[in-house]
């Protein structure tokens, strides 16, 4: 059933750190293995004759012998590869003020805050952007290549992808969930595929899911006969509790919640009452501009100007989502412990970014402000400290080099993430000094630790705003005549950072769009995912 692979010959692992090195340490450690078998069994099978035949020296003898093997026995225990196990677990539309561990006082996520305390967080998370509606395809574009924005192929074409990198290297590689990025990438990077849904969004009880054949093509698709966040911790328990192989693996959970429908199933629908949940801080009834993205998909799921109940119920829903799928995540590490390899499994939780749930007026993702380009991103497992954030600027794709990092392999060519091990090892403080986030042709943004300009072309529009003491976004002061200076190199930094990702996008029109908008009363249309009720209850 599992694919072997001669990675110790594989060109591959020829060329890695891990060729040389760990391919020795791990034959001698599989000798060393068989030898602490020995001298455990040895010893007890002995006095077991002993006792039988009542030979009491002898006994005395071996007894005596065991004890004195017995540090030798643990030396020989630890000195096993350290290569460890992965679990990833991804959410979808999740905003990092999310998690109750982080200070949210209104929701409920008790196996994320367990996560939280027993491992590090980075608190400064982004997504790069996209240029397109569905942020959700490049976000993990990059993910699993490591790469920039602009220098990957949605469909992850010609370009090793993290799963598959693993899995030349030694890896099992397992993946349920959501798989944005083609059929052709997902067998590319995995050797198992169970409950596997290609595509963006789905009613969540009524999923197209579809199992990885042996030979590398797929079942036919099938609707699924649970909630999506439940038959998606049921496939990977099931690969858990039946992994019996000597490599280790690698799990790939991609939930498709709290990702819209919002529409949590009833325990979880009635878990949150909506009057009793704060509105954003940075809540508008309408962006007070136009963004150039202000009636897309996302947009269109509450109507204009966004009123304080729909916000609060739309919030009810979301949050009910994410207490539904802690509690899956809670069953999957319970399963990982019941296994014995929870110890030696490196636990990372992320999301692809976040939304705007109300937040300046919008409800999506196509934005740059902070709610929806960060993303919750926690490391736990072997080696990592407990109950850590770090505040360092970083990208998801720097998840890539640092699962390398960890499991020895050499990063490849094209990888532009950092690893952010030397961080938690106190090594280094950070590993960049800016963030850039770019949205279709109509925003792009630069951040340093303190401030943020956010420029939008279309309409020769600029924000800015000092992030240490208005996190929320509130203010602008790109019009400030003490700011000018500031504006003048905010821009400078984000067009050198345009430079260094190939990004060709002009920051001023030559014919700019009106940037005054209202969208009152504006029709919208329900898409095809929508259940009957929510369709009755927002449009
Ligand atoms: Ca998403």
């Amino acid at each position: 059933m599992y694919e072997i692979l001669d990675w110790q010959n594989s060109p591959w692992a020829q060329g890695c750190q891990l060729s040389a090195g760990q391919l020795r340490t791990t034959a001698a450690s599989r000798h060393a293995a068989s030898f602490s078998l020995f001298c455990f069994a040895f010893p007890h099978l002995v006095i077991f004759l002993c006792a039988m035949r009542k030979s009491k020296a002898i006994f005395l003898i071996c007894l005596a012998v065991e004890f004195t093997l017995v540090p030798f026995q643990a030396a020989l225990a630890q000195s096993k590869p350290d290569r460890p196990n992965v679990l990833f677990l991804f959410s979808d539309d999740q905003r990092t003020d999310t998690i109750a561990a982080y200070g949210n006082r209104h929701i409920r996520t008790p196996s994320l805050d367990r996560l939280v305390k027993q491992g590090v967080s980075f608190r400064r998370a982004y997504c790069m952007g996209s240029m397109r509606g569905a942020v959700c395809v490049p976000s993990r574009a990059m993910l699993h290549s490591g790469r920039t924005l602009f220098r990957v192929p949605m469909d992850l074409q010609g370009v090793k992808i993290l799963p598959e990198v693993l899995r030349q290297t030694g890896y099992t590689t397992f993946g349920t969930g959501k798989w944005h990025n083609k059929e052709e990438s997902f067998a590319r990077g995995f050797s198992h595929g169970k409950s596997v849904f290609f595509g963006g969004m789905s009613n969540h009880l009524k999923v197209p899911l579809q199992d990885l054949k042996s030979d590398g093509t797929y079942t036919q698709k099938a609707p699924g006969s649970k909630f999506s966040s439940e038959l998606f911790a049921d496939a990977v328990i099931n690969f858990l509790k039946n992994y019996r192989e000597d490599r280790p693996f690698f799990a790939y959970v991609a939930f498709s919640a709290p990702h819209d429908p919002r529409m949590p199933p009833k325990k979880y629908a009635v878990m949150y009452e909506p009057s009793k949940l704060p509105l954003p801080i940075n809540f508008l009834p309408q962006h007070p501009f136009f963004n150039g993205h202000m009636t897309g998909r996302d947009e269109s799921l509450a109507a204009w100007p966004r009123t304080p109940e729909i916000i609060r119920g739309q919030t009810a829903e979301y949050y009910g989502m994410i207490t539904q799928m802690d509690y899956q995540i809670g069953r999957i590490i319970k399963a990982l412990k019941q296994t014995g390899q929870a110890k030696n499994t490196l636990i990372i939780f992320a999301s692809d970014h976040g939304l705007a749930m109300g937040s300046h007026g919008l409800l999506g993702k196509q934005n740059l402000y902070e709610h929806s380009m960060r993303a919750p991103l926690i490391f736990v497992g072997p080696g990592i400290p407990e109950d850590q954030s770090s505040h360092a600027l970083t990208y998801l794709f720097d998840i890539f080099p640092t699962i390398c990092q960890l499991t020895g392999i050499q990063i490849p060519d094209g990888v532009e993430g950092q690893s952010l091990v030397p961080i938690w090892q106190d090594k280094q403080k950070s590993v960049r000094d800016s963030i850039f986030t770019a949205f279709s042709t109509v925003m792009r943004a630069v951040r340093n630790d303190r401030w943020k300009l956010i420029r939008y072309p279309h309409i020769n529009k600029s924000q800015l705003f000092d992030l240490h003491n208005d996190p929320h976004e509130l203010k602008n002061l790109a019009d400030d005549p003490d700011q000018e200076d500031r504006v003048r190199k905010m821009m400078a930094l984000l067009q050198r950072w345009q430079k260094r990702v190939d990004d060709q996008q002009e920051l001023t029109s030559a014919n700019p769009q009106p940037a005054a908008i209202d969208l009152t009363a504006k029709e919208r249309k329900p898409d095809r995912h929508q259940p009957e009720w929510i369709i009755r209850k927002y449009f």
